[in-house]
């Protein structure tokens, strides 16, 4: 039995979540999380939200509400949506909490004891009526190079040029609208982070088995002139983790916090913490400890990270520059998972459009295993994956109702009525059996191969090869025509088919734990890994119980797959 930290990129606060993020980290995560739980593995499965910066203080405050109380609200819709599609979080955490806030400051004060972080003293806008320095996209004016009147400080929304804020005309803050505005000089920190470019190569260089997604990107960051820049670490904003070096101030940096890139992924380790103080691990303090430091039992934790493609240069080089940089014992990640896009029928998903299917809305119209089984296996990894209803009707159908949920209903119905509602005795199987079994055990291992590997879209294929594989074989051993002149052989066809569902149950849990629950209700089992496929087709004895499962998928019809199309085009509400 291994040790599996697994962590997902943990979401913005600011506003729901589409399905391009969910694809994109927590849900392949928790795929993954509910595979090595199945295998028997002992998992620590984290994710959080991800609270400070200006995004969350903007959504705040178009929000009308203060950001404290806005992300706690926020917090809470996100928990429940990830409950919504079953992801299996030890512990849903918050970047904003007091464990963050220790550690985001702890590790701060140990790198500026490593001599890595620098002192620098800038020039930033001052607004005199907000009583701030504001950052570059809280002041609006007139872009130079369209005329457009609401053009930020870091782009202008209309022609898309990158501008500085100094770019603008007639520049004012975006708070109060004020053109009371001067440029003061201001103190922040910065994060030698090339000093360590050595060793991040070497680290990076080490990890041959990573996808080439990851990989690659962490390269060309590292060779890239410029990629390893030293990286400001603190910003002038009054939401954040305010900067001090462990728990003792840092004279000059008062009102200042760090930046949202330093502390969100300290909270990978803060969630831990979080967790056992929550209740929910090991009963001591520190316990949380035996995760994350290798001097205190981590030395054996396999850490897994899943996140989006843009996500990738801040795990492999900031994230692992704060760790090693603190020169203390903290768990390095191991291997991780990286994803591409997906695409929303032939354009993006967009949060500021509303354009695509969000998280909320995706559950009000389907159950999550519709969602979690076609997202899954099109997992946008070797490159970006697109969603069109058409596809996903299609898919669902074909893969849920037709191949799968008819299965089940067939033989089970096909039983009760012949059989009545217990597994039938009598008859040994045959040559049919004992050919599908030694293809089962194939498949299983196979499954099994691409589990391990995190290849999503191939475990997929299988799995469902795997269900192809008893439809079938129930519709050529077809024990309604074997009854009538052998109802010996069509007890052992029948007895046969239903030891299938356990098997299925077991092996479709990560990616449609609902329906694999209901499958093993069923059947009267518990959900388990099989060993083999020999042993599981055999495991239901005769004269066992069982009862007919409830439809498990029903079709997605033409009508509801046009209204779809049309409600999520654009412009959610
Ligand atoms: N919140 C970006 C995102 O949600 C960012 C990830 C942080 S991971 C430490 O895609
Ligand atoms: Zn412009």
């Amino acid at each position: 039995m291994a040790r599996i930290l697994i962590t997902s990129a943990i979401p913005y606060i600011n506003g729901i979540k589409h399905l391009g993020n969910l694809v994109g980290s927590q849900l392949p995560a928790d795929l993954y999380a509910r595979y090595m739980r199945a295998r028997g593995h002992e998992v620590l499965f984290l994710c959080a939200t991800d609270e400070h910066g200006t995004p969350a203080e903007l959504a705040a405050a178009k929000a009308g509400k203060p950001v404290a109380e806005y992300c706690a609200e926020m917090w809470a819709v996100q928990d429940e949506l990830g409950r919504g599609f079953r992801l299996s979080f030890d512990h849903f955490g918050r970047s904003s909490s007091p464990q963050n806030h220790r550690l985001t400051q702890h590790f701060a004060g140990k790198l500026a004891e490593a001599g890595l972080i620098e002192e620098v003293t800038e020039k930033q806008v001052y607004s005199i009526a907000d009583g701030r320095f504001l950052p570059d996209r809280y002041i609006e004016g007139t872009c130079p190079n369209c005329g457009y009147d609401k053009a930020r400080g870091d782009q202008c929304e209309n022609c898309t040029k990158q501008l500085d804020p100094t770019d603008l005309i007639e520049p004012r803050s975006a708070i109060s609208g004020s053109t009371e505005l001067e440029v003061r000089e201001t103190k922040h920190l910065y994060l030698r982070q090339s000093a360590m470019r050595g060793e991040l190569r070497d680290w990076i260089n080490s990890k041959t088995d990573w996808p080439i997604l990851t990989t690659s990107i962490a390269k060309k960051w590292l060779d890239d002139g410029d990629g390893l820049q030293d990286r400001g670490i603190t910003r002038d904003l009054d939401w954040g983790i305010p900067v001090k070096k462990g728990d003792a101030d840092w004279p000059g940096m008062e009102g200042k916090v760090f930046y949202v890139w330093f502390d969100a992924p300290i909270e990978y380790i803060a969630c831990a913490a979080e967790w056992v103080e929550a209740g929910k691990g090991p009963g001591s303090e520190k316990g949380w400890e035996r995760w994350w430091r290798t001097d205190k039992g981590a030395e054996d934790v396999r850490y897994v990270q899943f996140m989006g493609k843009d996500n990738v240069p801040f795990h492999t080089l900031s994230f692992p520059a704060t760790i090693l940089g603190s020169g203390e014992p903290w768990k390095l990640v191991d291997y991780i998972k990286s994803f591409n896009y997906l695409n929303y029928d032939g354009g993006q998903f967009s949060t500021s459009q509303g354009r695509g299917v969000f998280m909320d809305q995706a559950l009000e119209i389907l159950p999550p295993d519709y969602w979690r089984w076609w997202l899954l296996s099109h997992a946008p990894e070797t490159s970006d994956s697109e969603f069109t209803w058409e596809g996903f009707q299609q898919d669902v159908n074909k893969d849920l109702a037709d191949v799968l949920g008819n299965f089940v209903s067939r033989i089970t119905k096909f039983c009760r009525s012949k059989f009545g509602e217990t597994v039938p005795e009598g008859g040994g199987y045959g040559p049919q059996e004992a050919a599908l079994i030694a293809d089962l055990e194939g498949r299983l291992r196979r499954y099994e191969a691409h589990m391990d590997a995190i290849d999503i879209r191939k475990a997929a294929a299988e799995l469902r090869a795997i269900w192809v594989a008893g439809n079938e074989y129930l519709q050529s051993a077809a024990p309604w025509t074997a009854f009538k002149e052998d109802p010996e052989r069509a007890a052992a066809i029948t007895r046969f088919a239903l030891n299938l569902i356990p098997f299925y149950a077991g092996l479709s849990a990560p990616f449609i734990p609902d329906a694999a629950a209901a499958m093993a209700e069923a059947m009267d089992v518990e959900l388990a890994w099989p060993e083999s496929a020999e042993t599981a087709l055999a495991a239901l004895p005769g004269s066992h119980p069982f009862t007919v499962p409830d439809v498990m998928f029903t079709k997605i019809a033409d009508e509801a797959r046009e209204d779809w199309a049309t409600r999520f085009a654009g412009t959610r509400g």
